[in-house]
């Protein structure tokens, strides 16, 4: 096709996240432009098994043949990390596992895409590592390796970013042995905010900001993002700000009644507030046995 233009873009999960991948890639071929070619790469863990990778690509498929998408395993199982949240770490990866790609856009998958991101990728990073929105931590200086790193500072700057949604330069990068350096501190330290306080540190002074609707639940963001605690699949509805964006991507994927039976059994009590005990109990006995998700995933692989 004419004047298509190309986009990098990255998720990294594994297979306790991989179906809300699932909503955060149907929003971000919905929102694409006529010419926007998406090259998706899926950084996962070894335990997404094929018939998960298989799932996820036929989604795929049913909202773009122009775009791509592949799927990379992480071979190093990163035994060295002081975390358990291993995952969180693959992002740092990116600039190993793409030898061949110089600039890509990471998100996490705790979000959806309100709009095309031809404006996001164009941004130039020729004298930067990365771009990012900033974070709304002022500085807490009860972290202990907050103190000894100096983050505290970067954040009374007010120049600490959130790591959900990256633009990425891996050619200055891997120049530079930036990613070496991010390896390094992970293997060294337990951040509290894990990827995020080694982003922060490591690249500081070579960071664009991007305006906040990049980031976040602002009504003009263009991607926004479930950061923190409350999340839209998790949490009563009413609470929190565009779940409802989020649960219109997700009845576009054949998770939805696992998201819906999900959603009633950590509601349960909200539920039984106001409905009498034993109906609230009926209900969701109904749901989560309508919903097995042993049955559903074996039925959907087989239809298709
Ligand atoms: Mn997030």
């Amino acid at each position: 096709m004419m004047n298509s233009k190309e986009i990098n873009i990255a998720f990294c999960f594994d297979e306790n996240f991989w179906i809300y991948a699932g909503v955060t890639i149907v929003s971000l071929l919905e929102t694409a432009e006529k010419q926007t070619k998406y090259s998706i790469y899926c950084i996962i863990s070894n335990s997404l098994n094929n018939k998960m990778q298989n799932i996820l690509e036929s989604i795929f498929k049913l909202y773009s043949s122009f775009s791509s998408i592949k799927f990379i395993k992480v071979k190093n199982k990163l035994d060295k990390i002081k975390s358990n949240k291993k995952a969180l770490y693959y992002r740092l990866l990116l600039p190993q596992i793409l030898p061949d790609v110089n600039k890509i856009i990471y998100t996490d998958i705790d979000l959806i895409f309100n709009s095309d991101l031809q404006d996001l990728y164009s941004i130039d990073l020729t004298n930067y590592y990365i771009a990012a929105t900033k974070d709304g931590y002022k500085g807490n200086e009860s972290y202990t390796l907050w103190q000894k790193y100096g983050i505290c500072s970067i954040a009374k700057k007010e120049q600490y970013i959130n790591s959900g949604v990256l633009l990425l330069n891996l050619n200055n990068i891997r120049t530079d042995k930036i990613d070496t350096y991010w390896v390094e501190l992970a293997e060294k330290e337990s951040f509290p905010f894990h990827d995020q306080d080694i982003i922060n540190l490591a690249c500081k002074e070579k960071i664009v900001f991007l305006p906040e609707e990049y980031n976040f639940s602002y009504d003009i963001a263009k991607i926004i993002h479930f950061a923190g605690g409350g999340k839209p699949w998790a949490s009563y509805q009413d609470t929190i700000k565009f779940s409802e964006l989020w649960w219109f991507y997700a009845h576009k994927t054949p998770f939805i009644s696992f998201f819906l039976a999900n959603y009633y059994k950590s509601n349960y009590n909200s539920l039984t507030k106001v409905l009498p005990k034993w109906i609230g109990r009926f209900i969701c006995w109904f749901i989560l046995n309508k919903a097995n998700r042993h049955k559903f995933f074996n039925k959907y692989v087989k239809d298709i």
